[in-house]
């Protein structure tokens, strides 16, 4: 039987499991939303695309499933740019389908015209432009599969309007054939077992963590080999929560707002093992002395990865769970050697703190939400001081439960994300740890959260600063805050009434946890307006491209 165009393109969404869509309409994606009319996948209209973006973007990482959005040509499109490249930057699954002008009046500056597949190749994986309707259900297939297989990332589809009219006889297919993309799931046997014998032979090895633990569903594999050797675990800011946060191996976070104890763990060991992550200068610090003394045995699916940033002595590329499970029969178990036993003491001497003077304290709230969650909450957090604390005080006890900007630091991420991970998994509390500033970045979200009843739990540490941008003025340009001072900061409490939402205002350290607590009660959006200590920085700090071991407070 013949269908349109638009009719194949949602049925072939349907046969690839989606069944949720951010997204926002206009002239040049009529047909897809006139099918969309009496589908059975659930629409979520954003306010803005960019929300549309992130949403799908967090409900990815929530759910490991791929997120799916969809815009207009011209400026739809090109609202989705920023949110691409957010997930482009963390290796997340996302389906972007774009309307676009039709074929005919491609090229010539037409009305909402974009050249959207040329503005997006170097944040894509892949991107289509497609301009026959018998076309439809292979490119969508082939999008699918790349977006989830490999390295994840961003696939754009756009889709010309005289396309989505044209008639076809749809053939949909059962598998699909690309010769060129063949992405290696099994490390290579000889490198494995050189892996596994330099973890026998190390005296003072550490795992470092990333976002590839998560993206391979290996946190079971991660903590099985940490115990059976023994070995303590640093995570990237992408890898957090592929270890338990109270194992007593754990370490924490590494890098520029790492702990003290993970950053020197990492100067001290004779060998690191980084499982899917990228070396990314946010955590090696100045690169020549990043893990000095260590041979290092790297694990990655994508080979461009391995030798990008560091020397790396014993690379494997595959899939880390498929690399580990090989791994884990051939390493000897071990019992507390002495290299633990010097990490607990570093551990124990220079914990994370901070000052009690009385004031309220935007990591004591970020303590409280953890607390009061009991580390079972998803996090979702917007870019600056408010990302750091949350990344440094939230404990979590599974896997995809932070849920953050880490590659491009999108500020307004955040809450779109969270819409996106309360729509993915309706049963679990969601909370967004922001700022003042990043808030005001995608704040007409509250619109789509109380309109879909997604009770995301908005923690605004307000600072009344950007805050992040005026540490690094206080300590680098000399307390000269130029323009990081924002003024015409809105009454949260009321804005947040005005879209429906509820709102507090907390200036008392003692109505901290009951305020969380009534919001964790709370049915509906809620927004909490902490006032918090306006000058507090993070620590400790790296100072960009300095040692990771040289840091700025943070000791105890
Ligand atoms: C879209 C975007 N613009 C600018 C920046 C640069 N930037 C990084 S952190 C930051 C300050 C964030 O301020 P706020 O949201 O109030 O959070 P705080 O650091 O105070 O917790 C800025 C401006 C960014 N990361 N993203």
């Amino acid at each position: 039987m013949k269908a349109s165009g638009a009719e194949i393109l949602i049925q072939a969404l349907i046969q690839e499991g989606v069944d949720t869509i951010f997204g926002y309409p206009g002239g040049a994606v009529l047909p897809i939303y006139d099918v969309l009319y009496d589908s059975k996948i659930r629409h979520i209209l954003t306010r803005h695309e960019q929300g549309a973006a992130h949403a799908a973007d967090g409900y990815a990482r929530a759910t490991g499933k791929p997120g799916v959005c969809m815009a207009t040509s011209g400026p739809g499109a090109t609202n989705l740019v920023t949110g691409i490249a957010t997930a482009y930057m963390d290796s997340v699954p996302v389906v972007a389908v774009t309307g676009q002008v039709a074929t005919s009046l491609l090229g010539r500056d037409s009305f909402q015209e974009a050249d959207i597949t040329g503005v997006t190749i170097p944040i894509t994986k892949h991107n289509y432009l497609i301009k026959d309707v018998k076309d439809i259900p292979r490119i969508v297939k082939e999008a699918f599969y790349i977006a989830t297989t490999g390295r994840p990332g961003p696939v754009l589809i756009d889709m010309p309007k005289d396309v989505m009219t044209m008639q076809s006889e749809p053939r949909y297919l059962a598998s699909i054939d690309l010769p060129g993309y063949k992405p290696t799931y099994k490390g290579h046997v000889k490198q494995i077992r050189e892996a596994a014998a330099a973890i026998n032979e190390a005296s003072r090895p550490v795992i470092y963590a990333g976002g590839g633990v998560l993206g391979s569903c290996a946190s079971d594999e991660l903590r099985t080999l940490a115990e059976k050797a023994s070995i303590p675990v640093v995570t990237t800011l992408m890898g957090l929560g592929a270890f338990p946060s109270n194992h007593p191996l754990f370490l924490g976070l590494l890098g520029m707002h790492g702990t003290a104890y993970a950053n020197l763990a990492v100067t001290e060991c004779d060998l690191l093992i980084a499982l899917g992550a990228r070396f990314s200068d946010r955590t090696t610090g100045r690169i020549e002395d990043f893990a000095p003394k260590a041979k290092i045995i790297h694990v990655d699916i994508d080979p461009a990865e391995i030798g990008k940033n560091v020397k790396v002595d014993i690379p494997v590329v595959g899939d880390v769970r498929h690399v580990l499970t090989e791994i884990i029969p051939l390493v000897n178990p071990a019992t507390g050697r002495e290299w633990n036993d010097i990490v607990d003491g570093l551990k124990r001497r220079m914990p994370l703190s901070y000052e009690k003077d009385g004031s309220l304290k935007p990591q004591y709230v970020v303590e409280q939400i953890s607390e009061a969650t009991g580390g079972e909450a998803i996090i979702a957090t917007e870019v600056g001081q408010n990302q750091m604390w949350a990344a440094q005080y939230c404990k979590f006890t599974r896997p995809r439960s932070f849920i953050s900007s880490g590659g491009l630091g999108t500020m307004g991420y955040g809450f779109p994300a969270a819409i996106g991970a309360q729509a993915g998994c309706p049963d679990r509390l969601v909370f967004d740890i922001a700022g003042d500033g990043s808030i005001q970045m995608n704040i007409q979200e509250l619109a789509t959260a109380v309109t879909y009843n997604l009770p995301v739990k908005i923690a605004i540490l307000n600072n009344g600063y950007l805050g992040m941008v005026r540490q690094w003025q206080e300590v680098f340009y000399d307390r000269r805050y130029s323009h990081t001072s924002i003024g015409g900061i809105p009454d949260f409490v009321k804005l947040a009434e005005a879209y429906g939402a509820v709102g507090m205002r907390i200036t008392d350290p003692a109505d901290v946890r009951p305020a969380i607590e009534e919001a964790i009660r709370t049915p509906n959006v809620v927004v909490m307006d902490f006032r918090v200590a306006p000058e507090e920085n993070v620590l400790p700090m790296v100072p960009p491209n300095a040692p990771i071991s040289k840091m700025i407070g943070g000791e105890a």
